[in-house]
């Protein structure tokens, strides 16, 4: 893609918006890979079942194959590093007076590509908490038992990341809603905007006359509602978006 295929219009805004908010998926880190969840043939979703994996009940029924799924993805993104997509949404952090980077993933790769403000919806797979106090447990004692115990009060330890039926940190959320709420322009990268709530803030960045651009190859059900749709891989588009905007 060439910074010349961008429409004026989209490089006007990015220069002069006050605010910039913007939700990340799984699809920005898929050129990192990190695979998405609900791809065809490479996503998470395609050969494991959410029920069994992501939910409490699943944890509660079997919460040795729960844990050594999500240690699996923990090797995965350690191995991970931020990709060309990552990197340009922290220079666009840079030159932007209010940027909020809102992220359903649960890697951390936006922070390792530098931005510093990063609103978590769905947690990060890095941290650990206990499944009965939920609260973060740093260190445990490694005795053989998967998964651990918390060291406080002997409960399992789980992934501290946000599955479904539960709800969604409540100050991260809070946070991503005002952002989406008052902003000029909303991007939503690499997401397939199914998953409630975080596929709602679009919704309320238009309801309030922020106008709205997605990255993603595949059409969703946000392409209708966006202003521009580019549909290209996130590494290739957003560097090409920043080089167009900022020559
Ligand atoms: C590229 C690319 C490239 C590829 N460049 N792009 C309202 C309506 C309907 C349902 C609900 C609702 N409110 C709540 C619900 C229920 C539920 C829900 O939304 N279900 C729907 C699936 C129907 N939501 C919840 O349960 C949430 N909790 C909640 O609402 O609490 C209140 C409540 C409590 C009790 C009862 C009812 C309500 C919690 C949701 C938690 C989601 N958790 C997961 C797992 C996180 C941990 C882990 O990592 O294992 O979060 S599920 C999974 O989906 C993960 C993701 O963050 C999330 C979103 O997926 P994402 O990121 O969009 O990935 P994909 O794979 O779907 O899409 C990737 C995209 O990238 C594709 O479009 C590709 O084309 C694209 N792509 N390469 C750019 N190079």
């Amino acid at each position: 893609m060439k910074p010349g295929d961008f429409p004026a219009e989209v490089i006007e805004k990015l220069r002069s918006a006050r605010s910039v908010a913007v939700l990340t998926g799984a699809g920005i880190s898929a050129e990192s890979g990190v695979p998405t969840f609900r791809e065809a043939q490479t996503g998470l979703w395609a050969r494991f079942n959410p029920e069994e994996l992501a939910t409490p009940a699943a944890f509660r029924r079997n919460p040795q194959l729960v844990w050594e799924w999500y240690a699996w993805r923990r090797q995965l993104v350690a191995q991970a590093v931020p990709n060309a997509g990552h990197r340009a949404l922290t220079e666009f952090e840079q030159r932007i007076p209010e940027f909020t980077l809102i992220t359903q993933n649960v890697d951390g790769l936006h922070q390792r590509a530098g931005c510093r403000r990063v609103i978590e919806l769905h947690g990060n797979i890095r941290r650990t908490k206990c499944f009965e106090e939920n609260v973060v447990v740093e260190t445990w004692d490694e005795t053989g038992e998967v998964p651990p115990r918390c060291p406080r009060c002997g409960g399992r330890l789980r992934p501290d990341v946000v599955w479904f039926e539960e709800t969604l940190p409540p100050e991260a959320l809070e946070k991503a809603i005002q952002a989406a709420q008052t902003c000029d322009l909303f991007l939503s990268i690499g997401t397939s905007t199914v998953v409630h709530p975080a596929a709602s803030l679009p919704y309320e960045a238009l309801d309030r006359g922020g106008m709205l651009i997605e990255v993603n190859p595949e059409i969703t059900p946000l392409t209708g509602n966006a202003r521009h749709s580019f549909h290209g891989p996130a590494g290739v588009v957003l560097p090409a978006l920043l080089r167009a905007a900022w020559p």
